[in-house]
């Protein structure tokens, strides 16, 4: 087990903190603790904690469930004084250990609603931070509203002091941190969302708007939202993983962290109440930060999903296995070269022919066996977050819609949860309801067209294009992914 006393007598391989962990007082408030974010912002910190005068930039980490895993993560948090190793790993297999001190304190909002509200509150914090997932905004993809009917919005709407979500929880804090005088902060996404900053205005924003009028015009005027790109592959640990990474460290970590050595955040500087000095420790600011998301978003991710729907109906659990099937690789390939590559603009400074070849490179890291279910889950707000503008601007242009339909005929086959060797796909689509999972899983070529998942271009489907994604579905069931795929 990692605890403080332990950093003095760290395997020769790992680094440890090269600041007082002790010293660390809690600056960020971040909400959504998963791995992407140990890896990603929980690494940033831990490098700018190392400069002079930052001990006041920890992390306090705070869940929104209680009960099972989740009590078990916050014990394992509690008896590691919050600290976890991260091996980074390189497509060579090469390996760097570290061990991040920066995370000060974990706490469960369930059992300790008044202690993350006061923290909210607090003048100490000046960042509130989050990684809640692609569909965890609860924005209406059609209105492009915050949807204030979903029942445990509802709920917090009925008693706003005693919040549940964390839009309750964060316009709670600021409510108090406004009567107490402690002006704004900083609300900061790290999902990877088209323009995260201003999607996170609408909702927190639209959901303060719900509860009281005058709070939402003060936060809109003493709250920053910045824009960010966020990027690093973290796939998940499983309990085997776990050994294996602990054995390469030598360390007993509860809860060790494997990533790509690749890692880039390219933020906007609007910090309402200061901010660490991000920009000593690698991390790029500017105003353009759009171009980024785009590119990042319509390439990466999108392709990631393409890969993963495609492995989830081959049987293949990793990703880079995926795309080791040559046909997969030139579907891939000519989907970011004539699809996504000619509608997108170029970051300063960015050869997107580069950029593709580096992230095709970055999914075939065999040393990161990252999982194909771990990017097919949630597939119905992925594909809506990932895909929209390449389908839209495809469809809209009458360009050459192969590709782009048998996307489509994919998405569909993979949420109807059964692979072409005819066994049950085990679905993660924790936005879609009992009816919704009935209708994709029919068998009907069409029914599940009418799905939350194709929202975002459903004005542009005709049917001839239906009829197209029927008939690609129809191929795919019949001749399999790899023969079926129009390359
Ligand atoms: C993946 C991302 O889950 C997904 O859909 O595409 O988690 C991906 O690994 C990261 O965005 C990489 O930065």
């Amino acid at each position: 087990m990692l605890t403080y006393d332990g950093l003095k007598s760290l395997p020769e391989n790992v680094a440890g903190p090269t600041y007082d962990v002790r010293k660390v007082t809690s600056g960020i408030v971040h909400f959504g603790v998963g791995n992407f974010f140990r890896a990603h912002l929980g690494y940033y910190v831990d490098r700018v904690l190392a400069l002079p005068d930052h001990e006041g930039w920890g992390i306090t980490g705070v869940g929104l469930r209680s009960g099972g895993n989740s009590d078990r993560k916050a014990e394992e948090f509690q008896a590691q004084e919050g600290l976890y190793s991260l091996t980074e790993i390189a497509a060579d297999g090469k390996a760097g250990i570290r061990v991040m001190g920066c995370m000060k304190a974990y706490l469960q909002a369930p059992d300790e609603p008044e202690k993350v509200l006061a923290l909210l509150a607090d003048k100490s914090t000046k960042i509130v931070s989050m990684t809640i997932t692609e569909g965890g905004y609860n924005i209406d993809e059609t209105t492009g509203e915050f949807r204030t009917s979903l029942p445990a919005v509802q709920e917090d709407l009925a008693n706003p002091k005693n919040p549940g979500t964390i839009f309750g929880f964060v316009v709670e804090g600021l409510r108090r941190r406004r009567e107490a005088g402690h002006g704004g902060l900083t609300i900061m996404s790290c999902d990877n969302l088209r323009h995260n900053g201003d999607v996170s205005r609408k909702a927190f924003v639209g959901y303060a708007r719900a509860v009281d009028a005058d709070l939402a015009a003060w936060i809109e005027q003493n709250v920053t939202f910045p824009n960010a790109m966020v990027d690093r592959i973290t796939p998940s640990v499983s309990s085997e993983g776990k050994a294996k990474l602990n054995e390469r460290s030598g360390l007993d970590d509860l809860q060790p962290l494997l990533a790509e050595d690749f890692i880039q955040w390219v933020i906007e500087d609007r910090f309402a109440a200061g901010r660490p000095a991000f920009e000593k420790v690698g991390v790029q600011f500017t105003d353009q930060v759009s171009a980024y998301e785009h590119a990042k978003i319509r390439m990466l991710n999108s392709s990631h999903l393409i890969l993963s729907a495609a492995g989830m109906l081959l049987n293949l659990a990793l990703v880079d296995e995926v795309l080791a099937e040559p046909r997969v690789h030139k579907f891939v390939d000519s989907v970011l070269e004539k699809d996504v590559i000619p509608t997108l603009k170029a970051p300063p400074g960015v050869d997107l022919h580069k950029y593709k070849a580096t992230l095709l490179t970055r999914f075939s890291n065999a040393a990161m066996a990252d999982q194909v279910a771990r990017i097919a889950s949630d597939a119905t707000s992925k594909a809506q977050v990932f895909w929209t503008e390449t389908v839209r601007s495809v469809l809209e242009s009458g360009r050459d819609r192969t590709r782009i339909v048998y996307c489509l005929a994919l998405l569909l086959e993979l949420l109807r949860g059964v692979d072409e060797k005819g066994e049950k796909i085990t679905l993660s689509e924790p936005f879609l309801t009992e009816e919704q999972l009935k209708v994709a899983a029919s068998d009907d070529l069409r029914k599940s067209i009418s799905l939350p998942a194709f929202d975002s271009w459903r004005d542009l489907l005709t049917p001839e294009i239906e009829q197209e994604i029927a008939r690609n579905r129809e191929l795919i069931r019949k001749e399999g992914v790899l023969a079926s795929l129009p390359v």
